[in-house]
């Protein structure tokens, strides 16, 4: 068999660090919390731990608005913290990724700040400074996160881009200085024994000079301007650059964020062979159950759509790049209240959406707190929520004479706060995360859904995940097997073949809460049961499997 890179056989446990566990007990979570939990990842059979950004942060956009690169912030501890956790990483035979936000910094980062101060000075070109038009913004661009994607600097009498929030400028990195001051970030980390780079919004690096004006959204004057910064052909060198100088080097591994991906610029990315990236992390089956790109319109889940996301990019990057599979973090609502079923059936639901994407090709990414089925946190008030994309959403909503108990249960249900709740360890006061005031309330639910209740019950959905990580490992069909999805239009039924020289396998999975039938693939009866959330399947004399609601399992061929 081929021999998997360390990251193709790998399963990531990514760590929102202020949600996870605080050990100090100021009600935040810190480094030393996710030391004191290494134990309890490393159970999982997980081989990769990834943090999200615990550098000094104003906190405008949830730590990814940076103000130094290389310090950890004082409320996630020091960086004798940091080198502890490293090590305790390494020491359980795991490896250390974290984040780098390299598409902006804050705007209290000392480079803006000087070129806020001085436009002479070699700072203000890290930035993207425009003279407006006409006593407007340089352009119609609207910001990821609602408003304007420009900002007046009434003492330069200039606008700066930001792409998120105006605490986020973008940096410019057609300015060889910054690339040169990026170089040197991911040396300083690589330096302290990272092992790879979760890669910002990376795709975003190269914005068309001029700017032009978008198509405005109904009812805004501003528009998406994706087609103007998305993917641009210069970004490719910007991968090479960083891969031929400090990853390839180093020997770092690499998974970038990037949306709005076509399958050329894909492969580009991806392919071994160009060597840019090792992993996208895509959003396209994400984006399924909303209207357009806007989160705040959800739409009920359409199966054949979604599966047609996965089908799609499993096709395309089949032998021509990795993917991480997930289907939730910390920008995403929780996956059992999404797509499965929060209710009665939530552990089996919340079994059966692991078992459908563990099995695809690419690196599944699992967010804390998914392997326990942890829900939205159904909060009751809100002030609650506490994202800027989520308040600015709420302002706006609001604004358009919006009732506040509709936007309640649209950010119940779609803001990213809801997958930001601190994790629930037991089901003491703060569900455990604290001995403090908790920066976020937990969830509603935290007392009977926890790691400690979850521990102890052979039958929870954490026991299902430590089987399911262990049954995966080291498998040919699941790393290297074609993918192909049977039953593509079925509403309910999301069934998949993986078939390599060695083996093959079938998972067969119930998106619903009803009984469904299903003829079993010929060559799969009287296989290998490899995982089941629900026993033994069902099989008729005719070999018409009858499945339960939220039913699934692994065959592996005969
Ligand atoms: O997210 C980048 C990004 O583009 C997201 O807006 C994503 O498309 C969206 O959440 C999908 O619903 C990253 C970080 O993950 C996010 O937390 C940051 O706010 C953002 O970059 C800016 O740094």
């Amino acid at each position: 068999m081929r021999q998997p890179k360390w990251w193709q056989d790998a399963v990531v446990y990514q760590v929102y660090p202020r949600s996870f566990y605080d050990a100090n007990g100021d009600g935040v979570g810190d480094l030393r919390g996710i030391t004191e939990k290494l134990d309890y990842i490393a159970s999982l059979g997980v081989d990769v731990v990834w943090s999200c950004p615990f550098f000094v942060s104003p906190w405008a956009d949830g730590g990814y608005d940076i103000a130094d690169y290389r310090a950890v912030d004082p409320a996630f501890g020091t960086m004798e913290d940091f080198e502890a956790l490293v090590a305790g990483v390494h020491a359980r035979g795991m490896k250390f990724v974290m984040d780098f936000v390299g598409n902006h910094t804050s705007d209290e980062h000392p480079w803006f700040q000087a070129a806020l101060a001085d436009k002479n000075s070699p700072y203000h070109d890290y930035y993207t400074f425009r003279p407006g038009k006409d006593g407007r913004e340089p352009s119609n661009w609207a910001s990821i996160f609602g408003g304007s994607a420009w900002e007046y600097v009434p003492a330069l009498d200039e606008y700066y881009l930001h792409l998120f929030a105006k605490k986020q400028p973008d940096l410019n990195w057609e300015n060889p200085q910054v690339v040169e001051e990026v170089l040197s970030i991911l040396e300083f980390w690589a330096d302290k024994g990272v092992d790879g780079y979760r890669l910002d919004a990376i795709n975003y690096l190269y914005k068309e000079p001029g700017y032009p004006d978008v198509e405005p959204l109904p009812g805004s004057p501003y528009g998406f301007a994706t087609a103007h910064y998305a993917n641009k052909p210069r970004v490719h060198e910007h991968f090479r650059t960083l891969r031929s100088r400090v990853m390839g080097p180093r020997g770092l591994s690499t998974v970038a964020e990037v949306a709005y991906l076509d399958d050329e610029t894909a492969r580009g990315y991806a392919d071994p062979a160009r060597g840019e990236l090792d992993m996208l992390y895509l959003f396209d089956v994400l984006n399924v159950d909303q209207q357009g790109f806007d989160k705040f319109s959800p739409l009920p889940l359409d199966l054949p759509r979604f599966k047609q996301a996965l089908a799609h990019w499993q096709q395309v990057l089949h032998g021509h790049g990795w993917l991480a599979l997930f289907l939730g973090n910390h920008d995403q609502p929780r996956a059992v209240s999404r797509f499965g079923d929060e209710g009665r059936y939530r552990a089996r639901s919340a079994k059966m959406l692991a078992n459908a994407m563990y099995f695809l090709q690419g690196t599944p990414y699992l967010y804390q707190g998914e392997e326990l089925g942890m829900t939205n946190p159904h909060y009751t008030s809100l002030s609650q929520f506490k994202d800027v994309e989520a308040l600015d959403a709420l302002r706006a909503g609001l604004a358009r004479g919006e009732s506040e108990q509709h936007w309640l249960e649209l950010l119940n249900a779609r803001s990213r706060d809801c997958g930001r709740a601190p994790f629930s360890w037991n089901d003491g006061p703060a569900a455990g995360f604290t001995a403090g005031t908790p920066w976020m309330d937990p969830c509603a639910d935290a007392a009977q859904i926890n790691a400690a209740a979850e521990e102890n019950d052979p039958d929870s959905v954490l026991n299902f995940y430590r089987t399911l990580i262990r049954v995966r490992k080291g498998r040919p069909s699941v790393l290297w097997g074609r993918t192909d999805f049977l039953v593509p239009e079925d509403p309910d039924l999301f069934v998949y073949t993986r078939t390599a020289e060695e083996e093959a396998l079938l998972s067969v999975n119930n998106f619903s809460g009803e009984e469904r039938h299903f003829p079993l693939p010929q060559g799969f009866a009287g296989g290998e049961l490899l995982l089941s959330n629900c026993g033994a399947p069902q099989l008729d004399e005719e070999g018409v499997l009858t499945l339960r609601p939220w039913e699934g399992f692994v065959l592996l061929r005969k």
